[in-house]
């Protein structure tokens, strides 16, 4: 059984890993170059070719591709390898817009594997573990991503996907999982239930591997404490495989990027201008071992920040912050920015649950915020006077972080429906 911590790899020399990067991109340019026209066209109209492209330092000399060029190219055009080398696909849920459709070769599945092994392997996961992945499965990546890094790791994996939460508890304990992969959204429902259920002294969960979504630290903290584990972040999008991109070690304070297959840049959302390490801004990926679906320099439209500060867990790749939402996350509300998860960050710093709805509507040619939280159980009350002083306070805590008034309307406990997937927190009717 090979060991998916690979210290050969995650914690090499700058050096090294530098060494790697020059060489599979160049290569992966002149694939590019050679198989996707689409991609060769968008060269071609900024003058470059692959002879330009000699190192990582010559990156930013190639165009960048976006969410816009997927959906122009939809569905094969920005294939590397022709269908007969592929074996696989998977899909985002299209919210926001047409699908993207990411296309596998059997290699690449294999390395996207690897990947997430070494997100399981870094939350202490090992050939002894039991791995529920309660993610879902079928088009998303979630659920295949986690099941693959699980065999090989060689747990015992649970295919559970998302959903039939009595389902998933009663496999959780019967199995005596240890290790939970689902949304975070859906760690707290779970976590919710167990305690409804007082199944927490029967669970063995010790570690949960949550992503696909934006979580707070204040999220963390309240999975953490709740279900006893250790939670660890892990991100990913369909384009550049799915999770296992980025993963956090024992540190918690960053996810590692896998670089020797994806080179990360920050640039300026505005501008396209690349920034310096430890700027916050737009995150770019160039997949460099991607055979079938080989993007170059995509813009995720996740603002976050890189640190190469060395790591405890001894892995030198650079790491990523949690992302602070997409850009397209963002609302703007009479001008200013807004981002769901800084009204997380307030609602459980104050102490409520994580189940909240945002509500953006206008009204008479005027923006309007309005927050629905629950009630915290240990902050029940009936009186009226009580829970309007309750939403003052955090109406004006709300107002310190974002700026500008938003109504809060305190509801009852799980009256806000639950997530089993990618929580929707937002409303936003001025799109209806
Ligand atoms: O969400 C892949 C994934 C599955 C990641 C399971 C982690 C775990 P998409 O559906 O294509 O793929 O959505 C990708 O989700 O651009 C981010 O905006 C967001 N996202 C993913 N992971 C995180 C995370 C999967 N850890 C989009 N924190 C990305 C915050 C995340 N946002």
């Amino acid at each position: 059984m090979p060991n998916y911590y690979q210290p050969e790899i995650e914690t090499a020399s700058r050096e090294q890993l530098l060494a790697w990067q020059n060489e599979r991109l160049v290569k992966q340019v002149q694939h590019v170059w050679d198989n996707v026209p689409y991609y060769r066209q968008k060269m071609e109209e900024k003058g470059v070719t692959p002879a330009d492209i000699k190192s990582v330092d010559d990156l930013h000399k190639l165009p960048f591709l976006t969410k816009a060029d997927l959906r122009d190219a939809y569905p094969y055009g920005l294939m590397g390898k022709p269908l007969s080398d592929c074996v696989r696909i998977q899909s985002t849920s299209g919210t926001t817009g047409r699908r993207v459709v990411a296309f596998y070769t059997q290699h690449d599945i294999d390395l996207w594997e690897d990947c997430c092994a070494r997100a399981i392997v870094a939350a202490g996961g090992t050939r002894e573990d039991v791995v529920q992945v309660a993610y879902g499965y079928g088009l998303f990546t979630g659920g295949p991503g986690l099941n693959g890094g699980s065999h090989k790791v060689g747990c015992l994996t649970l295919p559970m996907s998302s959903g039939n939460t009595d389902r998933q508890l009663q496999f959780m304990v019967d199995l005596e999982a240890t290790i939970l992969c689902c949304t975070p959204s859906y760690a707290e429902y779970l976590a919710e239930t167990i305690h409804e259920q007082g199944l927490r002294d029967k669970i063995e969960l010790k570690a949960g591997i949550f992503g696909a979504e934006a979580w707070s630290e204040e999220m963390r903290r309240d999975i953490q404490n709740s279900l006893g584990i250790k939670a660890y972040d892990i991100y990913g999008l369909t384009e550049t495989t799915g999770p296992g991109v980025a993963y956090e070690c024992s540190e918690q304070t960053g996810m590692h990027i896998n670089e020797d297959h994806f080179l990360a840049e920050i640039i300026d959302p505005e501008t396209g201008e690349v920034l310096p390490e430890g700027e916050k801004g737009e995150l770019v990926f160039t997949s460099l071992t991607k055979e079938a679906f080989p993007l170059l320099r995509y813009r995720t439209r996740d603002i976050c920040v890189l640190s190469r500060k060395k790591c405890s867990c001894g892995r030198t790749h650079v790491k990523m912050s949690k992302p602070m939402g997409r850009s397209d996350d963002m609302l703007i509300v009479k001008g200013v920015n807004v981002f769901p998860s800084q009204i997380e960050t307030v609602l459980l710093e104050q102490g409520y649950p994580a189940n909240y709805q945002i509500i953006v509507d206008r009204i008479n040619h005027s923006d309007k915020l309005e927050v629905l939280v629950e009630m915290a159980p240990d902050k029940f009350s009936d009186s009226l006077a009580d829970i309007a002083e309750q939403e003052k306070t955090l109406v004006e805590a709300l107002k310190n972080m974002l700026g500008i008034y938003a109504k809060v309307k305190i509801v009852s406990p799980k009256s806000i429906t639950r997530s089993e997937g990618k929580a929707v927190r937002v409303i936003d009717k001025r799109k209806i």
